[in-house]
């Protein structure tokens, strides 16, 4: 902890403990039956990926089994979890999206 002056006051510089947040990944898998049009317009959407990256991530899920969309803190990956999910259903796709810890 290095003090410094500041005219007459002492200040005690503290040492930061804030560390970086714990980051998420968040991976859609594949399905049979999630029609590839729907799966680029959720990359777009919830990930705000262009037409030619949403693209690509969807045809890496296709022949993959999975890829990763977006590192976040677990908050945002929690909401960007269910938005895709709810958003599948609501469409009745079984279209799935998880979280895993990096
Ligand atoms: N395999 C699907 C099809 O052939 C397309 C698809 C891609 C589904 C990515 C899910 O996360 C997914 N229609």
């Amino acid at each position: 902890m290095a003090g410094k002056h500041h005219g007459s006051t002492l200040l005690e510089a503290q040492k930061s403990k804030v560390k970086p947040p714990r980051m998420y990944q968040v991976i859609l898998l594949n399905d049979d039956f999630t029609p590839m049009d729907f799966v680029v317009v959720v990359l777009e959407q919830f990930f705000s990926k262009t037409r030619e990256q949403a693209t690509q991530v969807m045809l890496k899920v296709h022949t993959e089994g999975r890829a990763v969309c977006g590192v976040y803190p677990r908050d945002i990956a929690e909401t960007k979890v269910e938005q895709v999910v709810g958003f599948a259903r609501a469409h009745q796709h079984p279209l799935r999206c998880v979280m895993e810890g990096t």
